[in-house]
């Protein structure tokens, strides 16, 4: 069994629905076992900032799936949840990205892991924090919490916890 953890976001009509039916889709297939999931937070758009606010989870899930089939799959749950990719780091129904694959290192066209830009995300680490803190993470050489400390109170600003 292999552990990863998956961010998800959503910054469009109903979205603390969509991150729940994406939720219900994950843990609808046979070979994906949700283990854990984090508060919901609201947090401001980063990259391309003319947008909604975001609604933001990760997930914990135990998998017998290969990195590439959960990539798979995770997209046809984007696919079924209707959403268009018009800009890049633009509005979405629902964004799903794989962070981490047990501590493993992969590289492909279509799939980094860990995901490259994960330690650079408040809106990421926060959650992923919330649910295992002690967690190291690769590209920063710390761990979630230490990275989640160093993270400027501006940038902290912009996450608020939504639901528990
Ligand atoms: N996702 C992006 C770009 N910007 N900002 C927030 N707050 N949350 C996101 O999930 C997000 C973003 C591209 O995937
Ligand atoms: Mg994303
Ligand atoms: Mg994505």
């Amino acid at each position: 069994m292999n552990k990863a953890y998956i961010a998800l976001g959503s910054n469009l009509q109903e979205r603390e629905q969509f991150l729940t039916e994406a939720i219900d889709l994950i843990k609808g297939h046979e070979q994906i076992n949700l283990k854990n999931t984090s508060s919901i937070y609201e947090t401001e758009p980063v990259g391309y900032t003319d947008q909604n606010c975001f609604l933001n989870a990760v997930i914990e899930v135990d998998t017998s799936l290969e990195p590439l089939v959960l990539l798979d799959y995770c997209q046809q749950i984007e696919e079924e949840l209707g959403r268009k990719r018009v800009i890049k780091w633009g509005p979405r129904t629902i964004d799903l990205d794989i962070l981490l694959y047990n501590q493993e290192n992969m590289k492909d066209e279509r799939l980094t892991i860990p995901h490259p830009h994960m330690h650079e995300r408040a809106f990421v680490m926060v959650p992923l924090a919330e649910l295992n803190p002690g967690i190291y993470i690769p590209a920063s050489g710390e761990r979630a919490f230490e990275v989640v400390r160093a993270f400027p109170a501006s940038e902290l600003k912009g996450i608020k916890l939504w639901k528990k």
